[in-house]
């Protein structure tokens, strides 16, 4: 059923978000959007503005991840959309179903000179699903409803809409198009068939499962396929967690051992990029499971790719009705090797060192995480070990920027979880360098009252760049920062509180402080500037 409705471009607009769920905008405020908060101020629509407008696309993007639904970001015209675009380079490499509407210099007088006058469409396009400039009003709410489909499509991803002045401001009605439904995408049955025929088959398979079984709402689905076809399960991005950690097929640590050791790898939901050193298992035959036909690779041919609905693939797994291989030795195999990690692993956590070196802050940080707590990583070594040393305990609760590993994700992320998720903890892990490209949003967080916890990993460097540049020149550049740089008072001075750790014995109690101040507050970890992540590649 199709509704007529009356209003100006904002709230034609407004009207085909809501129809499909968008619940809130991130902005940063510019003229050429007045409209946009116009209808959303009138209507009651939560408005959270930022000091940059990258915050404004990672906190959508944040929403997008955590609540499998649209994230909305309002950017104003020129160099509020280009502020924004790692932003959207971000959720087109991570398949996260961003809107971005972008204000746009008007089209009557276009050439003319206007201010911030610049077609944004080629520069968006290539890292989005779908770019375009809507020129009158009335075409408003089809556009939206449109591009919100195509985002929330398999293999998902961001999408953009600029509106010119003159098409926003204007009034004029226009149909509310029915939200068109988003069918699932039916695998090959053969693909399925034979993926399934040859994890049943593998004396040693392993699964790795990526964020599209998140996005895909495919967890259920995985645990089924790993319970029926007895496979140890690993998991990346948004997959973490997808099996509780003390479930008998959960591994995190034993990874190395079970790729070396495996011989069919099966790679749920996530490409087989540099972060799956880039599908080459040694001898292992690999099945990639992905959501689209699009997301087949094109540099390994693995011996089944079923693309699809990951749930329907997955389900297909599950009820694999042939023979069965045992793969009960393998699995303890796996067991005693994740064990003597985790053995090791505790140890580095309790470390009474000094300086501080980062295993220590997630020893501590594990003792007051609740298991539903959300986790976002920003930063380069500091984040490592924070996927080395915490275990998500359910699916959606860790953020990581992705395989495009842009810096800078930290507050909007923040601001996007504490929306999404009022009553939960809310933990920021970050480098200090990381921390410059986002801490001035602490001031927004302050504001708007979204309270979060930030724990700076503060060694005084670039770390994940300084240790690489000395191993390959002896020397390094570009590379230092301030030492035991006061971040808490800066977040203090913004209407947050802080305070600085340099004793191990002193972690504890300040963490404690910091989840119950009900204000941004920032533990300033003094951290080793020694310590350096240990990598098998110094480019990682
Ligand atoms: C936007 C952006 N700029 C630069 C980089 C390159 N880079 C990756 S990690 C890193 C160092 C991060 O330092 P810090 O946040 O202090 O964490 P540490 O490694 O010291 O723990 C840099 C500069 C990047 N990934 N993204
Ligand atoms: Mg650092």
């Amino acid at each position: 059923m199709t509704e007529r409705i009356e209003g100006h471009g904002g709230e034609l607009a407004l009207a085909a978000l809501r129809a499909y769920g968008v619940r809130e905008m991130f902005t940063l405020s510019g003229g050429h959007v007045f409209p946009l908060y116009d209808a959303a101020h009138k209507g009651g629509f939560p408005i959270y503005d930022v000091r940059h407008e990258q915050s404004a696309v990672f906190a959508a993007e944040a929403v997008a991840k955590l609540q499998r639904r649209p994230g909305l970001a309002v950017l104003t015209a020129g160099p509020g959309v280009t502020n924004g675009i790692s932003g959207l380079t971000s959720a087109y490499f991570n398949a996260s179903p961003v809107l971005v509407l972008g204000g746009r210099a008007p089209q009557f007088r276009w050439g003319s000179g206007s201010l911030q006058e610049m077609d944004h469409l080629p520069l968006v396009a290539p890292v989005t699903k779908h770019a375009e400039t809507v020129f009158s009003p009335d075409d408003i709410p089809r556009a939206v409803t449109s591009a919100l489909t195509t985002a929330l499509t398999p293999h998902r991803g961001p999408v953009f809409l600029d509106f010119p002045l003159e098409a926003v401001f204007s009034v004029s009605d226009a149909e509310l198009p029915a939200l068109p439904g988003i069918a699932p995408v039916e695998p090959d049955p053969d693909e399925m068939a034979k993926a399934a025929t040859l994890v049943a088959a593998a004396s040693r398979p392993v699964i790795i499962a990526g964020s599209d079984v998140y996005a895909g709402d495919a967890v259920d689905a995985l645990r089924a396929a790993a319970e029926a076809l007895q496979v140890p399960v690993f998991a990346n991005g948004m997959g973490r967690g997808a099996l509780p950690p003390e479930h008998p097929l959960a591994f995190a640590k034993a990874r190395r051992t079970a790729l070396k050791g495996a011989d069919v790898v099966v790679v749920i939901g996530t490409p087989l990029d540099f972060r799956l050193s880039f599908g080459d298992f040694g001898d292992a035959q690999v099945v990639h499971v992905v959501d689209a036909p699009s997301q087949r690779a094109g540099h390994v041919q693995p011996a089944a790719a079923p693309a699809g609905d990951l749930r329907l693939i997955l389900t297909a797994l599950a009820d694999h009705p042939g023979d069965r291989a045992d793969h009960a030795g393998w699995i303890a195999e796996l067991r005693s090797a994740e064990d003597a990690a985790k053995a090791r692993d505790a140890e580095e956590m309790a470390a009474e060192t000094d300086p501080i070196r980062p295993a220590r802050v997630y020893g501590e940080l594990r003792k007051v995480l609740a298991r539903d707590a959300i986790t976002i990583g920003d930063g380069g070594d500091f984040v490592s070990y924070a996927g080395k040393f915490l275990e998500p305990a359910q699916p959606g609760t860790w953020l990581d920027p992705g395989p495009y590993g842009c810096l800078g994700t930290g507050m909007g992320y923040a601001m996007g979880a504490r929306v999404s998720h009022p009553d939960r903890q809310i933990c920021v892990l970050m480098g200090d360098g990381a921390a410059g490209f986002s801490l001035m949003d602490v001031e927004s967080l302050a504001r708007q009252k979204l309270p979060v916890v930030i724990v700076v990993g503060n060694n005084g460097i670039w770390g994940l760049e300084k240790h690489p540049m000395r191993a390959m020149y002896g020397y390094d550049v570009a590379a230092d920062l301030q030492p035991e740089l006061r971040y808490d008072q800066v977040v203090s001075a913004l209407g947050g509180a802080g305070e600085t750790v340099a004793k191990a014995g002193d972690l504890g109690p300040a963490l404690r402080r910091a989840f119950d101040a009900g204000v941004p507050y920032l533990v300033n970890v003094l951290t080793d500037p020694a310590d350096a992540y240990p990598r098998s590649s110094n480019l990682a």
